[in-house]
């Protein structure tokens, strides 16, 4: 079984995040030759560092990577796969297209679309979309119910996780042993987050709290807190609150890091995601978009994850800056009531993390659709 999977990065790291996440899993766990499309090698090196960005064609962890220079290649449909993906509606080479059209049997062809908790996306998921030269397309869409696609999840995750020691890998990073000791937070988010605001509170807290940055993340907040550069190994505290800069690491470290802190903060997609099977509490920083549909986005999803949580609704509301009928103006008291949550944040972490679960997860569940199609 081949699968070709095209991937552009439009921006950031959440595109090739999740199809880098998508084709090493199909190579691993289901046996699939998977090549995946990609335009951008350099932002792919930064979550992936084996990464050459000067080949055209390279295997990493038993994936075929190709740069995707142009719409211009030649294909025959002799390299056309059994199933093909294009990741967020991305618009295929049409050399490939007519080769789709050519080969027998003809491919499987997915759009595999952007996660989103909206109830809309039911009806969608494996809808048939009629394309050029006879050929059919079909929604795929990730999701948390089991009326979707699922979303994305490595089978020896939840193991891995478990039998993670995080001591040495914090140690590892830098932290010294009175930041072990400390409430450990993650932060990952837009520029336009109020990180500066929530410094301030955390500074003025009474038990130790330190926030773990990797480089190039809030650059602005961090810099004004530290009084230096913001590059990976600064460190500094004020008042109760320590804020290391930590290098952007490894996609597989990043996970590790979720699970070694006590609440994390995430955005776009990708580490949203892994955010909730890490099982620890988390704020989500939506990725913005015109007219605020982004809100509207991240509602659905509080409404499905956090209707015994206000506080935390409150805060991820304020936080991605929509109102929160009710709530605390300021960020002192947004934040003394998500603290107030941790320890109903970290149940509810756990039993929506078995909720998702049930519904398999998105690499079986698109292989299984395709199987139907076939
Ligand atoms: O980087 P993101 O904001 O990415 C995206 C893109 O902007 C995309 O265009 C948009 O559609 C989508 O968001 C919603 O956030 P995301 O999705 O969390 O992706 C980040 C990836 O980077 C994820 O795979 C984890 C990885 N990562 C590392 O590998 N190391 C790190 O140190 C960090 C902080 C992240």
């Amino acid at each position: 079984m081949k699968l070709d999977l095209f991937c552009r990065v439009v921006d950031n790291y959440g595109d090739i995040g999740i199809c880098w996440r998508l084709a090493k899993q199909l190579v691993r766990e289901h046996g699939v030759a998977v090549t995946l499309y990609v335009d951008d090698l350099v932002s792919f090196r930064r979550i992936c560092p084996p990464v050459d960005v000067a080949a055209d064609r390279q295997l990493i962890d038993g994936v075929t990577v190709r740069h995707w220079r142009d719409q211009h290649g030649v294909y025959m449909p002799a390299d056309v796969a059994d199933i093909v993906v294009e990741f967020f509606a991305v618009d295929i080479p049409p050399g490939y297209i007519d080769a789709m059209a050519q080969r027998q049997p003809r491919p499987v062809w997915f759009n595999l679309e952007g996660l989103t908790a909206e109830e809309w996306v039911e009806g969608c998921h494996r809808l048939p979309s009629p394309q050029r030269q006879g050929l059919m397309k079909h929604f795929f869409f990730p999701g948390f119910t089991d009326k979707t696609g699922g979303l994305l999840r490595e089978a020896a995750l939840e193991q891995q996780r478990l039998q993670f020691d995080p001591a040495p890998f914090l140690r590892q990073l830098g932290l010294t042993p009175d930041e072990l000791a400390a409430t450990r937070i993650s932060l990952f988010c837009y520029p336009h987050a109020p990180v500066s605001a929530l410094f301030d509170v955390w500074r003025q807290g009474d038990a130790p709290l330190v926030c773990l940055v990797p480089e190039g993340v809030a650059a602005d907040a961090v810099r004004a807190f530290t009084g230096g550069e913001g590059r990976a190994g600064e460190v500094a505290t004020r008042g109760a609150l320590t804020v290391r800069v930590l290098p952007f690491v490894p996609q597989p470290d990043y996970d590790r890091l979720l699970w070694a802190c006590d609440l994390n903060f995430v955005r776009g997609e990708d580490s949203f995601v892994r955010a909730q099977w890490a099982g620890k509490p988390f704020v989500w920083h939506i990725y913005p978009q015109d007219e605020n549909l982004h809100h509207k986005k991240l509602r659905a999803f509080l409404q499905r994850y956090a209707g015994d949580l206000p506080g935390l609704a409150a805060f991820a509301l304020r936080w991605n800056g929509a109102p929160a009928d009710g709530a605390p103006h300021d960020w002192a008291g947004l934040w003394a009531a998500l603290a107030g949550e941790r320890a109903a944040a970290t149940v509810r972490a756990a039993e929506w993390q078995r909720q998702m679960l049930a519904h398999g997860d998105l690499a079986s569940n698109m292989l299984a659709f395709a199987a139907t199609l076939r």
